[in-house]
């Protein structure tokens, strides 16, 4: 679309499916329209993302989990349980929560099992299942790193179970991750078969770990089982899993570990900056956020909006990722941003993105979605190749060429973490809360929702983040009047971030508009009606066929980070829509690290193509420089990136 000033007028509710077994609301005052009810439309933006997943990433995973042994762990544990003489070394290079690959790899699979049923996958799940359960022992406790070999179990497992948890045995984190597939295998299958693998387990833990004497009294050594024992609580709704929660919560900060590493430095009642390993931070704010929702814990809510402000303010970078260095995989000091060795894990974008939408249920506003969008179109979708066969665990701004996508890892935490993630995009893009419907992201797609308990059936067209211009149709409406909460992104909105961390430096107004079945009237009331909470609202008994345009500028827009930033001080960075670009060797003669930008540059756009997928770059019109969104860096072969570029006065 053409700049538009020239044109101014105008749940986790688990899924459709799951819902209607599940026997607990989740607690959150705004439910999440859940993926299984916003179809992608084929081909788009998010359409291609979603086929490489379900064509490649997923069998690529699983294909991985085979290759690597990962399902003989279970066999091997079988074969021990069978018979106690059986012993099998764990192989130096393996990792204690090796298990948790194929599981987060059926969790992906469940979810597009939902949205496109497959009875081979469906099968092959099923046979992985078998294996999987072949490996638990008689009281239910599952974690094949000391089954297969109990006297020399894994060397960070500990002599004895749970011993070694805080250090790393990671047998809580094997839990979660269980139970997070588990529930979306029994949600997309019916089948109860993993549930009641990961219910006997979790009954174990419940016996086993807690406050009481004779209990052993630990925290998770990585945080997940808190969100996944509160989901394992919707899905059953029984209330031991949400009380083991919250004992896992409660009691960091209180045991034998105290660390920064792994949050467990002070009460999380008591923490107010991000700090450690950045993956457990994240999982841990986002299991607050489900027990807070759940039980109404306002001192958890307090201590994650602190968290979340340190974070948008002094521990983001420009691409949405966390985690500043590779030493703990942590978050570094306030305003410690480096480019070139940013550790920015894969996982810990996905959690970033978890964290936002958690608090974004919890508070309605729009600011949580803006770092959500700018963590999902940079510093997560980097983390996948265009193709779904080449990962990113570390996803930094900057290489001289060091960098190259990888089609798996030893410790693959990040290629499985993406398995789980990409299919339940959908779930991201609407949300209901009463007679509200908030529409978050802009992706094609047609949707139903229900509406104070009524069907309305929305549709999305878009070639957003290429293009800023959105319909939204009506396509049904039995619940009468209701209100469309429309997102107005902050970077439409002149801020890059909530926060004082990034600012357009460009002093560009980014023009928008947003017109309701064709008023275009000046009079329009729409765009005054932008709300504090970053919404347009549109309050109306809407009819089948009504449209929403949504008209977004799509220009070009330069980022200053802060000055306390060292890492970024004397430069600039270029984003169009939500996309940050970068400037990569292959379509720059200059050395990229040559290049000098002034802050009123003035760029065309191109169209070309990375990996067979259509991309927009920027080609600035008074010096050679192309750039490129950043998430399609390093699919022509290693070379130079960077996002910053120094300022040229
Ligand atoms: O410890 C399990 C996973 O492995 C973490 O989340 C990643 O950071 C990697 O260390
Ligand atoms: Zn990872």
């Amino acid at each position: 679309m053409k700049p538009l000033l020239t044109l101014i007028a105008a749940a986790f509710v688990l899924t459709a499916q799951a819902s209607k077994k599940q026997t607990v609301a989740h607690g959150y005052p705004i439910n999440p329209v859940p993926f299984t009810s916003v179809k992608v439309t084929p081909g788009t933006f998010w359409g291609q993302r979603l086929e490489a997943s379900r064509k490649t990433t997923i069998p690529l995973a699983f294909s991985k989990c085979e290759e690597t042994d990962r399902y003989t762990n279970f066999s091997n544990a079988a074969k021990h349980l069978a018979d106690p003489s059986k012993v099998f070394e764990i192989k130096k290079g393996t990792f204690p929560f090796d298990d948790t690959d194929p599981y987060k790899t059926i969790e992906g699979a469940s979810y597009i099992l939902q949205t496109y049923p497959d009875k081979a996958l469906a099968s092959y799940i099923d046979s992985v299942l078998n294996v999987i359960g072949s490996a638990q022992e008689p009281d239910g406790y599952l974690y094949t790193a000391r089954t297969q070999n109990p006297e020399h179990p894994h060397d960070w497992s500990g002599p004895t179970r749970w011993s070694g948890e805080e250090q790393g045995s990671h047998e809580l984190y094997n839990l979660g991750h269980m139970v997070e597939s588990a529930v979306a295998h029994y949600q997309a299958t019916g089948s109860r078969k993993f549930l009641n693998i990961a219910i006997r387990f979790a009954d174990l833990v419940c016996k086993e770990v807690g406050p009481d004497p004779g209990q052993a009294c630990v925290v998770p050594g990585h945080q997940i089982a808190e969100m996944a024992l509160a989901r394992l609580y919707l899905a059953t709704g029984d209330k031991k899993y949400l009380d083991e929660a919250k004992f896992l919560l409660d009691y960091r900060g209180k045991t034998k570990i105290k660390q920064e590493y792994s949050q467990s430095h002070k009460p999380v009642v008591e923490q107010d900056e991000a700090v450690g390993h950045a993956v457990r931070a994240a999982y841990m704010y986002a299991g607050m956020a489900d027990v807070a929702a759940l039980t109404g814990d306002q001192d958890y809510i307090k201590a994650i909006d602190a968290i979340w402000d340190n974070i948008v303010s002094k521990k983001l970078y420009i691409t949405g990722g966390i985690g500043a260095t590779s030493n703990g995989e942590a978050f570094g000091k306030n305003y410690e941003l480096p480019n070139m060795t940013a550790y920015c894990e894969t996982c810990a974008a996905i959690g970033n993105v978890y964290v936002n939408h958690r608090l974004f249920l919890l508070h309605g506003e729009s600011k949580y979605y803006d770092v959500l969008e700018r963590t999902l179109y940079n510093g997560l979708l980097s983390g996948v190749s265009l193709e779904g066969n080449g990962f990113y665990y570390p996803n930094p701004l900057e290489s001289a060429g060091q960098h190259q996508r990888q089609p798996w890892f030893g410790c693959a935490c990040c290629p499985s973490n993406i398995c789980r993630f990409i299919p339940s995009l959908p779930g991201y893009v609407y949300a209901v809360k009463d007679r509200d419907v908030y529409v978050n992201l802009f992706l094609s797609n047609k949707s139903e929702l229900k509406v104070a308990g009524k069907k309305v059936c929305l549709s999305q067209e878009t070639e957003y983040p290429w293009n800023g211009d959105i319909k939204l149709r009506i396509d049904e409406n039995k619940a009468g009047i209701f209100t469309l909460k429309i997102r107005i992104p902050g970077w439409v909105r002149g801020k890059a971030v909530p926060s004082d961390l990034y600012e357009y430096a460009d002093g560009k107004q980014i023009g928008y508009l947003v017109i309701s079945n064709g008023d275009i009237s000046p009079q329009s009331p729409l765009n005054s009606q932008l709300q504090d909470d970053g919404y347009i609202t549109i309050t109306r008994k809407w009819k089948k066929g009504e449209e929403v345009q949504i008209l977004f500028d799509m220009v070009p827009h330069i980022v200053r980070a802060n000055d306390k930033v060292e890492a970024d001080r004397g430069m600039l960075c270029v984003e169009q829509g939500p996309l940050v670009y970068c400037a990569e060797h292959p379509d720059n003669t200059k050395d990229i690290f040559d290049i000098r930008i002034k802050k009123d540059i003035r760029f065309r756009t191109g169209k070309t193509e990375i990996a067979g997928t259509p991309v927009t770059t920027l080609i600035a019109e008074d010096q050679p420089l192309t750039l490129i969104p950043y998430y399609a860096w390093c699919h022509r072969g290693s070379g130079k990136m960077r996002i910053w570029l120094p300022e040229e006065k």
